[in-house]
């Protein structure tokens, strides 16, 4: 579809104006959400990536690039998170200390959100006892960690440690992701869960407080 043609190409040539343009004129199509999401936004940001890895792009570019992608995910928001839905639950998130990706973590909060979900967003380089007070003062049913370096998700056992540390372990389901982690790693640090992507995510949340 030309449209999503569109905005793939305004992200990968970080172009966040016309990226924007993109998205405004593909909802005006009729176009939904997650086709928005699914068939443009997220393989714009995989080529991205690809680029980055190849050495072909650099930081500076797939900073805009994330822009590009932001700006188009404040268009689509409000029709993934449709009003008057009931409330399932209360989920803290964040990115973990030492990393500043906050895009899949933003995208996974959307997707809750839309589910039913109230969201606490303690935003990037979240340190484990940050976790843990806003675990203590807001109660929430689930921690939602997100790590996209392979150094950083190494922090993300020291939640666990630290809920522990605090007596809290039981009280709050833990779901992990983010590009490198994986079930493997959930089941050995002692997460109660781990998706691939935000969909995904948004299912097992519904079964943890079910
Ligand atoms: C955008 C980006 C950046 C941007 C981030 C902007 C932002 N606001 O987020 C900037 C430019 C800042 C950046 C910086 C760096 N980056 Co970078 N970055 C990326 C890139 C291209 C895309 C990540 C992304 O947003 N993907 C799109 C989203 C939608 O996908 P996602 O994050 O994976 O999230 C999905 C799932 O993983 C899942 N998910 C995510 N979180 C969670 C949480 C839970 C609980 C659940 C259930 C699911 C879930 O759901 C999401 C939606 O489906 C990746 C490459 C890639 N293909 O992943 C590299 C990448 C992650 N970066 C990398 C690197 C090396 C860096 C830098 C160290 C580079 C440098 N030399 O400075 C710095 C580190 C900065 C820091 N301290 O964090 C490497 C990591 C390598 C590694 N294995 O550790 C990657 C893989 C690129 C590469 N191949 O080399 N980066």
């Amino acid at each position: 579809m030309e449209s999503l043609e569109k905005i793939r190409n305004a992200i990968i040539e970080t172009m966040p104006a016309e990226a924007k343009v993109a998205t405004e004129e593909a909802l005006a199509e009729g176009l939904s959400a997650k086709e928005i999401l699914d068939g443009a936004l997220i393989p714009g940001m995989d080529e991205v990536g690809k680029l980055f890895r190849e050495g072909e792009y650099f930081v500076p570019e797939v900073l805009v690039a994330a822009k590009a992608m932001n700006q188009c995910m404040d268009l689509i928001e409000p029709l993934l998170v449709s009003g008057g839905v009931k409330k399932i639950g209360k989920v803290v998130a964040g990115t973990i200390e030492g990393d500043l990706h906050d895009i899949g973590k933003n995208l996974v909060c959307m997707m809750l959100k839309g589910a039913g979900f109230e969201i606490i967003d303690l935003g990037v380089d979240v340190k484990p006892e940050e976790f843990v007070e806003a675990a203590k003062g807001a109660k929430p049913d689930i921690l939602v960690i997100s790590a996209l370096l392979t150094t950083t998700m190494l922090n993300m056992p020291r939640v666990i440690e630290e809920l522990k540390k605090a007596g809290i372990r039981d009280n709050v389901k833990v779901l992990i992701g983010g590009a490198p982690v994986s079930q493997t790693y959930a089941e050995e640090i002692g997460a109660d869960g781990y998706s691939p992507d935000s969909s995904a995510a948004v299912e097992l949340a519904r079964r943890l407080v079910s």
